[in-house]
């Protein structure tokens, strides 16, 4: 099993390339944001007490994601490997989920991390909002979803980069350039 996390602030394109890197690779792709999107459109318990937090722009607490990816790992052992988008987003996630793709005889290799100037990025989910009307994509979420991320969410770069897994990758330029970096990394350390 491959396993590869891929990380960036809002708007970095973490969807958007995950989309295109597990029907090349054909790897199952874990987005907790899509997840949780899904227990808000169904009115689950968790969705109603998420939803609170992402229309705010604040992350939902460490346990609630923990809990979910970890019965998807153990619901799927035979798979070629995980693309994690938007996991894990503080330091606990990242410690969590050494310590469940341990327990399930695998790893997490590589940290793609995506580089965009603060700019674009709001720029990026301000035309999104426009395209899809995403609840957390107006400006006051926009911002303080950056500033979490900066706050909280960065030091999970730094994890990564303890044990040389974090790759960052120029986020910036056409989706297609952005794809052709992600692979030459992928395939150099596959
Ligand atoms: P996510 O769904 O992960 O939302 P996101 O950070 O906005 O990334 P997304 O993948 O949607 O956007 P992308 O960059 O691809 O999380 C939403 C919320 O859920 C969080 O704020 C948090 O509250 C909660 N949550 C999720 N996971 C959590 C966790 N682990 N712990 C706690 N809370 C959690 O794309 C953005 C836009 O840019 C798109 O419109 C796309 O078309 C465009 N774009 C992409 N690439 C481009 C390019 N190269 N050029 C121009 N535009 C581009």
């Amino acid at each position: 099993m491959f396993n590869i996390v891929i990380f960036g602030p809002p708007g970095a394109g973490k969807g958007t390339q995950s989309k295109l890197i597990i029907e090349k690779y054909k790897m199952v792709h874990l987005s907790t944001g899509d997840i949780l999107r899904g227990e808000i459109a169904n009115k689950t318990p968790l969705g109603i007490e998420a939803k609170k937090l992402i229309d705010k722009g604040e992350l939902v607490p460490d346990n609630i994601v923990i809990k979910m990816i970890t019965g998807i790992i153990e619901n799927n052992k035979n798979v070629n490997g995980f693309i994690f988008d938007g996991f894990p987003r503080t330091t606990e996630q990242a410690k969590a989920l050494d310590e469940i793709t341990k327990a399930n005889n695998t790893s997490v290799s590589l940290l793609i991390c995506l580089r965009v100037g603060e700019e674009e990025l709001i720029e990026r989910l301000l035309k999104r909002s426009e395209l899809e009307g995403r609840a957390d994509d107006n400006i006051e979420v926009i911002t303080n979803r950056i500033k979490v991320y900066n706050d909280v969410s960065s030091q999970v770069g730094e994890y990564y980069s303890k044990t040389g897994r974090l790759k960052p990758v120029n986020g910036t330029g056409s989706i297609e350039e952005i794809f052709d970096r992600i692979c030459y990394i992928i395939d150099k350390n596959r």
